[in-house]
């Protein structure tokens, strides 16, 4: 599953891709993968398909953090989007047509604005 097929998917749910916006949310995003494994991987919202280097949602707004961890990203214009494994963050082909990769979707609660990506979904 690419980028935009797990978006698609999220929002069946009644979400969308989680954006991640902080350290400390990253740091929570790898604790509740670490049950899956530790070659579990998915995607989050983030592309700079559009212009290299600058990474935008998939609505186009800046992104506030990126948190790529060691050399990355290193994949110029051929990867342009953001996957997640656990402790790591790359940008990677969109459909990554080797590796394996399941979506992060997160969700929203009526009046309570953006909840937890483990939240269930509460329709408005
Ligand atoms: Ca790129």
């Amino acid at each position: 599953m690419g980028q935009a097929e797990s978006s698609d998917h999220c929002k069946t749910l009644g979400g969308r891709l989680a954006l991640v916006t902080s350290a400390d949310e990253m740091k929570a995003i790898w604790s509740y993968m670490r049950v899956f494994g530790s070659s579990y991987r998915v995607w989050v919202d983030g592309t700079d398909a559009a212009t290299e280097g600058v990474w935008v949602t998939e609505a186009g707004e800046p992104m506030s953090y990126l948190g790529f961890t060691g050399v990355q990203p290193n994949g110029g214009t051929k990867e342009n989007c953001i996957g997640v494994a656990p402790y790591h963050v790359f940008d990677i082909t969109c459909t990554s047509n080797t590796l394996v990769f399941n979506a992060l979707c997160e969700y929203y609660r009526c009046g309570r604005g953006r909840m937890s990506f483990t939240m269930n979904v509460t329709t408005c």
